[in-house]
């Protein structure tokens, strides 16, 4: 049995930040499907009782660890194996601050954004992704800024904020009917600088579940 199981999709960005980093940093792991879309699994009693009390993917069991939260999780693939590991108190908080803020705001709104926009039934109100685009273009320019100044999130490495924050952005631009790298030309060579590390697969290569059934 591989050293680190992951419970996963395709489709979801959130999971991918994990996935990625255990193909980085060279693990041994194996994806477990939760089928999001059809079966709803992650709603499931079961899955509540025996793999994630919140009802979401990405978790992570390593022995008897079974550990959700992307952030969480890329902390602890980091400190277990010393790479992509943000350095001194300094770093650690800086890279705590990005992951927080993509989880709530860039990749926070995007995956929300891109689900109502083509998973759900019906699609959601336009109001809303109108809302959300907004929050998104906002946001996206943060991060593009930041970039502009420093190879990485956080300087001259990539470290955990890098691979927390490409969460969804590798993912099809029409899935999304706007063009992030297009529009934002750092995170654009970013995403290039982030895609050349050895172990960088896309998430359609390196998680189950896609295409979906039926598409
Ligand atoms: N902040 C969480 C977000 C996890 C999350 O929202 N995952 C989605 C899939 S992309 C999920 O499982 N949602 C449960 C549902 O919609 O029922 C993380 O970074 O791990």
């Amino acid at each position: 049995m591989p050293e680190y199981q992951l419970y996963c999709f395709a489709q979801s960005g959130n999971a991918y930040r994990a996935a990625l980093m255990l193909n980085l940093i060279g693990a041994d792991w194996a994806p477990v499907f939760v089928d999001f879309f059809v079966k709803g699994e992650q709603r499931t009693p079961e899955y509540r009782t025996n793999v994630n009390e919140m009802g979401e993917v990405p978790v992570l069991v390593h022995g008897a660890k079974k550990l959700s939260q992307s952030g969480v999780i890329l902390t602890y693939l980091a400190e277990r194996s010393g790479q992509y590991l943000p350095q001194g108190e300094d770093e650690r908080l800086e890279a705590l601050r990005w992951i927080i803020f993509d989880n709530q705001k860039v990749n926070g709104f995007l995956g929300p954004y891109r689900f109502l926009r083509i998973f759900a039934k019906p699609p959601g109100d336009p109001k809303v992704l109108a809302f959300l685009k907004g929050r998104i273009d906002n946001n996206l320019a943060i991060v593009d800024k930041r970039l502009a100044a420093r190879p990485f999130i956080l300087g001259e490495r990539p470290t955990i904020a890098d691979v927390s924050l490409v969460a969804y952005l590798y993912y099809p631009a029409q899935e999304f009917g706007f063009d992030i790298a297009a529009e934002h030309r750092n995170i654009a060579a970013w995403l290039g600088r982030m895609r050349a590390l050895p172990g960088w697969a896309h998430p359609y290569d390196l998680m189950p579940g896609h295409p979906m059934p039926g598409a």
